[in-house]
């Protein structure tokens, strides 16, 4: 880790609170000097550091910079190392990244996370907007030898784990709308996008990558998401947390669910959330549309459908729409 790093690992181990120069000297064993010097170059990368005068050193409460530091002083699990989480400032789709990293052999749980994509994707072809300095873009690597029947169940996970961090920091209660988006109010939140890795010879799922892009601060939303999109501070309010928190907390969630996907709990969580049981929908499969009622959701993850003739049908994948509001349709 470079100097530079390991000072900023201090700075965020005592986040808002002024650390003396002498003491992150004496710890990592530098002069005063070495120690301004990566202050300096912090500061150089944007990281707001205030010096307190003769009480040391303290990185803002606001600074909201992704770093792997960041968010490693926030995650819980032990789960994975720190060598497993690569932060970018900008790459094309971390999803794609990952894929890569996936096939060339990155170990379970490696998180890739970049601070802008230029290219984010969403499902089915579609882009996901992605502006730097403002939302989490994320992609999480998973490794089993038992990926067999888990279909959707994965994003149905991660659709959970991603609620149940944003109620665990903020107490913010987020819908999901089947099967990977979450909404706030109405509005789009954030999207996940579970990609799978099949090896071509045995014709296995070797990896999964789950991609996760979540609107933090976002606020100007071009023209065509300006009536659906929202982020989770979108009111100009005063921020007093980082991107790295809610990572690691994203980060903690999924692998905490992912551990045992078979088990039903996180299925009666994901019910609770769902935004379109008991809704009329509309059902688009291919070239296929027709009307359906939502009264369900199965262990697999997949949406029990009430068509018009009174059949019942499982979903396991395509588009629904439902209406959400008034004029909303989604
Ligand atoms: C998704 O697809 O919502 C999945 C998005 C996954 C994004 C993450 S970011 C990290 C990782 N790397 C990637 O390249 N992708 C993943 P879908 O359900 O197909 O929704 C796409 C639609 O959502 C678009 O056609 C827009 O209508 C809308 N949309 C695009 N960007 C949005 C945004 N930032 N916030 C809200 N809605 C958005």
């Amino acid at each position: 880790m470079s100097t530079k790093n390991m000072i900023l690992k201090i700075l965020e181990e005592n986040r808002g609170k002024p650390v003396s120069g002498s003491k992150i000297a004496k710890k990592l064993n530098l002069s005063r000097g070495a120690v301004w010097k990566g202050i300096e170059a912090l500061r150089d990368k944007g990281y707001q550091i205030e010096a307190v005068t003769n009480r040391g050193y303290s990185l803002s409460e606001e600074s909201d910079l992704l770093s792997k530091e960041g968010i490693l002083v926030n995650l819980k699990s032990n789960k994975i190392k720190g060598d497993q989480i690569q932060v970018f400032k900008t790459l094309d789709s971390t999803n794609q990244l990952a894929k890569k990293m996936a096939i060339d052999g990155a170990s379970h749980g490696t998180v890739v996370i970049a601070d802008e994509q230029t290219k984010g994707r969403g499902r089915l072809g579609r882009s996901f907007y992605s502006p730097k300095g403002t939302g989490i873009y994320l992609s999480i690597i998973l490794k089993t030898d038992n990926f067999a029947d888990i279909g959707i169940l994965v994003t149905t996970a991660a659709s959970v784990a991603v609620c149940r961090a944003l109620s665990k920091i903020y107490g913010v209660e987020a819908g999901i709308k089947w099967v990977n988006d979450i909404y706030l109010n109405n509005r789009k939140l954030c999207g996940i996008l579970t990609e799978a890795i099949t090896n071509f010879e045995t014709r296995t799922i070797d990896s999964i990558v789950i991609g996760i892009g979540l609107n933090f601060k976002t606020k100007d939303f071009p023209q065509d998401l300006s009536q659906t999109a929202t982020s989770l501070f979108d009111s100009g309010e005063e921020i007093k947390d980082t991107r790295n928190r809610l990572a690691a907390a994203i980060i903690d969630e999924v692998l905490d669910l992912c551990e045992d996907l078979n088990s039903e709990k996180f299925i009666s969580e994901y019910k609770e959330r769902s935004m379109v049981i008991g809704r009329d929908i509309s059902v688009y499969r291919g070239n296929d549309q027709f009307e359906a009622r939502a009264i369900d959701i199965d262990k697999q993850g997949g949406l029990v459908v009430k068509k018009e003739d009174g059949s019942i049908e499982v979903l396991n994948s395509g588009e629904i729409t439902v209406r959400l509001g008034d004029s909303d349709e989604n």
